[in-house]
């Protein structure tokens, strides 16, 4: 057997235990396999308020564009964008000056790549989309990637503009690391596309958490924790504090809650809830989930206030508040 045949079977074997020995409740199954039977696509929901990334989602959705090919050209716009400093060309680079970016893609059929740690293509995503197209891996990092970018047409480019330069120039004034909530360090992109057939894929790329140490990588490029799609259950993607998200494998989690029978949103708070009952000083970070299950129902929960997400559907892309922990 390949070995990416023979993982992908153990895999498979690994769930049904784990799913047979938290004993299926007959109703919830029952419910689970109604959602999963309607599906009402086109929907495209990301982090952030990301609207035009969204919204070219959704457009490409609407014109008939696969779950993956929309997810790839939504989140492709915030990478462009050098006034985002959070993803892509522009982001905010880590201690010793250097922008490395973090992506991972999952498709429908349960195919996924990923590649961490880049420091001079733009268009991490669809990197990695190439990954898990043209490679027997799942991940690939740093140089190695680079080069299997380069010998597959990306172009080499300096990540790190003049602004990004000299507000790194400030920061190294004082070397002070204390994440702003909210602000400069939590706007990773996680876009969950459900397309006109049904299916559903997925997309998360960012440069991470801004003056990071030097070859630090978050839960945005790790498969389960920054992103997880099953296409007979639905999608998760995270945004926030990357090491709180991967002690929870997050994303994963919440796609296996609601195989269990709960929504987007209570599979979403209870993934959150799990950080709350382990963490220490939760007052002093963000962590967010989105999801979407198989009938285009979506939601939303985080630590602290502040978080929305973006939502289209029907032609229309709304700005949704998302409920969260923290009430004072
Ligand atoms: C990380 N989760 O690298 C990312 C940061 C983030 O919005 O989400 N920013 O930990």
């Amino acid at each position: 057997m390949k070995r990416r045949k023979f993982i992908r079977s153990t895999g498979q074997v690994g769930l049904g235990l784990a799913v047979a020995s938290c004993g299926v409740n007959p109703d919830r199954e029952q419910k689970a396999s109604a959602i999963r039977a309607s599906s009402n696509g086109p929907v495209s929901i990301c982090t952030w308020e990301f609207a035009n990334a969204n919204q070219v989602s959704g457009n490409a959705l609407e014109k008939g564009k696969s779950a993956l090919d929309a997810a790839i050209e939504g989140v492709s716009i915030e990478e462009a964008d050098i006034k985002n400093t959070t993803v892509g060309k522009g982001g905010t680079p880590d201690r010793e000056g250097r922008v490395t970016l973090d992506a991972c893609v999952m498709a429908p059929d349960g195919n996924a790549g990923s590649v961490v740690y880049v420091q001079n293509i733009t268009h991490v995503a669809s990197l990695a989309r190439m990954v898990m197209e043209k490679t027997p891996h799942v991940m690939l990092a740093g140089n190695g990637a680079e080069e299997f970018g380069y010998q597959n047409g990306f172009e080499k480019e300096n990540l790190l503009t003049e602004d990004s330069k000299s507000a790194y120039k400030e920061w190294l004034k004082e070397k002070d690391y204390s994440p702003i909530i909210n602000i400069e360090n939590h706007d990773t992109i996680g876009m969950l596309t459900l397309d006109k057939n049904g299916d559903i894929a997925g997309a998360c790329t960012t440069s991470g958490l801004g003056y990071k140490m030097a070859g630090r990588v978050g839960d945005s490029p790790i498969i389960g924790s920054g992103l997880y799609i099953d296409n007979e259950v639905g999608g998760a993607t995270s945004t926030g504090l990357g090491e709180e998200i991967m002690k929870q494998v997050g994303s994963f989690l919440i796609v296996e809650l609601m195989r269990n029978g709960m929504s987007p949103s209570e599979a979403c708070k209870e993934a959150v809830m799990r950080t709350v009952k382990k963490a220490k000083n939760i007052e002093d970070f963000q962590i967010g989930y989105i999801a979407i299950n198989k009938a285009g129902e979506t939601g939303s929960f985080c630590l602290q206030k502040g978080f929305v997400r973006m939502e289209f559907r029907e032609g229309e892309n709304k700005r949704i508040e998302s409920d969260y922990h923290l009430k004072s």
